[in-house]
């Protein structure tokens, strides 16, 4: 591949309002960025992020910027493997855990790849049988009234017709409450609802059984990512469908999580999945196994959404969409031309690489001028 240089950026970028989850309020994200520059003059760019600093997994901005300087890049710029399988196994083999910096210094490979190609990063994954994917926003203002005044907002743009619902947080009562007062404002849109773990079993026979009731589409997490067995029984019990998120961490956990149906659907997203080859290995496993699909985010930027939706692009079904919208809730962009969303989707663009170009001037000044 012919690697020169690897850099790492911190750019901390503020959300346009805060960000409710079980786990932690967002006010801002922050975007690892990797830039990758070849001695015959191409570049890739890759990103990372987690969500609240360490609140959701255990990487955060820091650990991912101080492991790739300190770890990845010695190893890469020293055996210098010549392509990105290559590159993926010698990372592997030699750096344990650490899915999200590998995900995005993959990205950032297979998108000097794809420019060195000519083709779009889809093509190099197999092939896009999609040029969009319709993209569900997340309501997650904790306020029932400004939550659905959002709702309808962004329908009259034809940004959004499917709602995510972050609870948890409050009492169960009052997040079901709270859920059906949305639903029914929203009527026949879908109503999805993630509780990032917040709950115990006992706690979702009741709040499941009214939320199923009241409409609700999906049901994210429910439980413990430890809780596997119990997150069998949710799913076997009802019959609204039950996602795994925090708990579908890799191809090999995915395989089994597929093989005991301990969920109807996967979320995948490409760095809880250490990587984009990795996040279609998952969407192939659920697919063979008869799990359907949802396309997550870990609320990246630009880079990451797009690389995410150069992957899902290649899944043969995507039955439950995506929620691809993180770029929309920062309040700038570190691309020339943002990413285009129109009529309630992501274009998935069709040139080399990831299709965008990265801001390099502002992103270098960003991260130079921050303070984390
Ligand atoms: C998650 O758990 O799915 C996705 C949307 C959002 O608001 O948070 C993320 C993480
Ligand atoms: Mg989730």
């Amino acid at each position: 591949m012919n690697i020169k240089s690897i850099n790492t950026l911190l750019v901390p970028v503020p959300t346009i309002r805060a960000h409710k989850l079980s786990c932690t309020v967002m006010n801002e994200q922050v975007l690892v960025l990797v830039h990758i520059e070849t001695n015959d003059g191409l570049e890739g760019w890759g990103e990372a992020t987690t969500i609240g600093g360490l609140s959701y997994a255990e990487e955060s901005p820091h650990s991912i910027k101080t492991n790739i300087d300190a770890y990845f890049t010695p190893l890469l710029l020293q055996e210098q493997p010549s392509n990105v399988a290559e590159a993926m196994k010698l990372l592997n083999k030699n750096i344990h855990g650490n899915r999200f910096a590998k995900s995005a210094v993959e990205t950032a490979l297979l998108d000097i790849q794809g420019k060195r190609l000519g083709l779009p990063i889809s093509e190099l994954l197999g092939g896009r049988v999609r040029d969009r994917v319709e993209v569900a926003w997340t309501l997650a203002s904790g306020d029932t009234e400004t939550d659905i005044a959002e709702a309808k907002r962004v329908i009259n743009e034809r940004k959004h017709r499917i709602f995510k619902l972050k609870i948890g947080s409050n009492s169960v009562d009052q997040d079901v409450a709270h859920v059906l007062e949305i639903k029914k404002a929203l009527g026949e849109y879908r109503v999805i609802v993630d509780i990032n773990q917040a709950w115990t079993e006992l706690q979702c026979l009741d709040g499941i059984s009214r939320l199923q009731e009241g409409g609700v589409a999906l049901i994210e997490q429910p439980i413990s990512q430890r809780n596997k067995a119990g997150l069998k029984r949710l799913t076997d019990r009802f019959n609204v469908a039950i996602m795994a998120d925090e708990i579908v961490q890799d191809p090999q956990n995915a395989f089994w999580l597929a093989a005991e149906h301990c969920a109807d659907v996967f979320a995948v997203k490409i760095n809880q999945a250490g990587g984009l080859t990795n996040a279609c290995l998952i969407g192939k496993i659920a697919a063979l196994a008869g799990v359907d699909l949802y396309g997550g985010t870990m609320l990246e930027g630009p880079i990451g959404t797009i690389a995410s939706a150069h992957a899902f692009s290649t899944f043969p079904t995507l039955a439950y969409d995506t929620e691809l919208f993180g770029p929309l809730l920062l309040t700038d962009t570190i691309l020339k031309q943002p990413l285009e969303y129109k009529d309630f989707g992501l274009v998935i663009p069709n040139k080399p690489g990831l299709g965008i170009e990265v801001d390099k001037e502002k992103v270098y000044l960003l991260a130079k001028e921050s303070k984390i």
